[in-house]
């Protein structure tokens, strides 16, 4: 009955698309994120944040569910719906909320949803297994945790020899050991994994083998909040060197940060969370992708967080400025387009003439649109010039005195094809919102 529940609430799901750029899932909270590819489409495993409901003032983490979400082009996400539910957990507290940071592996025909959950018998956090078909679900809970394993945030490596590990942390220790070959238990003792590593590992491990090399990768705080930093070993258990760091701490003091690597068609992502939907509240978080870079020697690049995010745009859907890669330092700010509803993103202000927003990787096509629309708030009127980084403007919009917001559309005055940055600046007029822009 449980299985054909949540069979039916994926099946719900499967038309609620999301958008693109940073964060990407932008309908409801998606922390922590585990990104796997599974049959050549990625899949995002994540927490579900929400303002608990049995005390909305509580300052601490509240999850009661798993969504896993897929994309084949990393800009549209689709969410396939409730995978496992805190009351769907034999062991588990039906009202812990606490529905941490989750992992899923393919193995032998099979997938393995690895998460925390608080028992309904003692305190703290144990680590359970759940069983599919198919990477969507239904997941089919196990009816133990897994024995030896007390923490949170479990990671699953399975060895280029087919050989299962699990990695977990717990009180800021990071423990490992062999999984049995079922996957729903232990085949080895737990052993520290961390003990190489300088002090400051907090949870959150992700481990992953490249090219012959191990990598573990993990939330560190060497000042107030967790950055994400690396070591690297040769064997799946260690001992680890460390590296250094993948990215800093989150300007804004976000304290988590939770993250894993993929590769995905030729290209290595970073998954990471922000607050970026709650800045007052930074346990309500929401997931991000940049891109990664190796050197010849193994060793990671550090990444820098992003709003637009990746992948390439196409001109024709909307483009949402205030998710810019670049923007004029001074006279520019983004806002919530509605304080009340912040899933419906923000705007980003131009404050006086000459001062920019800049959009990358925008897919014109091969045939060029005929005309800009903009969504804007003018209330004074003004004029945009929209083209390409520095050079001359490809369109030119009138903005009409607008205090609402209002959709201008002008013509284009020469072609635009191809994959095009998109550069918007205020000629005339002072605060000037915009929401969008779309080519037709
Ligand atoms: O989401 C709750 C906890 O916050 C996770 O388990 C940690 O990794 C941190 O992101």
């Amino acid at each position: 009955m449980k299985r054909a529940l949540l069979a039916c609430a994926a099946a719900l799901y499967l038309c609620a698309a999301a958008q693109g750029q940073n964060p990407i899932i932008r309908d409801q909270y998606a922390a922590d994120p585990t990104a796997r590819v599974f049959g050549g489409k990625i899949y995002l495993y994540a927490s579900h944040d929400i303002i608990s409901p049995v005390d909305p003032g509580r300052r601490w983490f509240a999850m009661a569910d798993y969504h896993v979400f897929t994309s084949d082009d990393l800009i549209g996400w689709t969410d396939l719906g409730v995978i496992l539910r805190q009351e769907d957990v034999p062991w588990g507290k039906p009202d812990g909320y606490a529905m941490w940071a989750p992992d899923c592996v393919f193995r032998n025909g099979r997938y393995y949803f690895f998460f925390p959950d608080a028992p309904s018998e003692g305190t703290g956090f144990r680590v359970g297994v759940a069983v599919s078909l198919s990477p969507s679900g239904p997941f089919t809970p196990e009816a133990g945790p897994i024995e030896g394993v007390e923490g949170i945030d479990p990671c699953v490596l399975v060895d280029r020899d087919g050989t299962p590990y699990l990695y977990w942390s717990g009180n800021g220790e990071l423990r490992g050991a062999k999984l049995r070959d079922d996957m729903t238990a232990l085949d080895s003792a737990p052993a520290r994994v961390d003990g190489n590593l300088p002090e400051g590992f907090k949870e959150g491990p992700f481990v992953f083998e490249k090219d012959g090399r191990y990598y573990l990768t993990y939330p560190w705080v060497q000042d107030k909040t967790e950055t994400l930093a690396y070591a690297m070993g040769d064997s799946p258990l260690g001992p680890f060197e460390f590296k250094g760091i993948i990215m800093d701490r989150h300007a804004d003091g976000c304290w988590t940060n939770h993250h894993s690597l993929v590769e995905y068609k030729g290209q290595w992502y970073l998954f990471y969370h922000h607050n970026d939907y709650s800045p007052q509240f930074d346990k309500n978080r929401s997931a991000r992708i940049d891109k990664v870079i190796f050197n010849a020697d193994g060793t990671i690049q550090p990444v820098t967080p992003t709003l637009r995010g990746v992948g390439v745009t196409p001109a024709r859907e909307k483009i949402q400025m205030d998710r810019y890669s670049a923007v004029c330092p001074v006279g520019t700010w983004i806002d919530f387009l509605d304080p009340s509803d912040v899933f419906a993103g923000w705007y980003v202000c131009l404050a006086r003439p000459s001062v920019w927003v800049e959009y990358g990787d925008v897919d014109f096509g091969s045939e060029s649109p005929s005309a800009a629309v903009v969504r804007v708030l003018a209330a004074g009127g003004g004029r945009l010039a929209i083209g390409e980084g520095e050079g001359a403007s490809f369109v030119e919009v009138d903005l009409p005195q607008c205090s609402d917001w209002t959709e201008v559309r002008a013509s284009l005055h020469q072609d635009v094809r191809g994959v095009r940055s998109v550069r918007a600046k205020l000629t005339e007029g002072s605060d000037v919102r915009i929401d969008w822009i779309r080519f037709e």
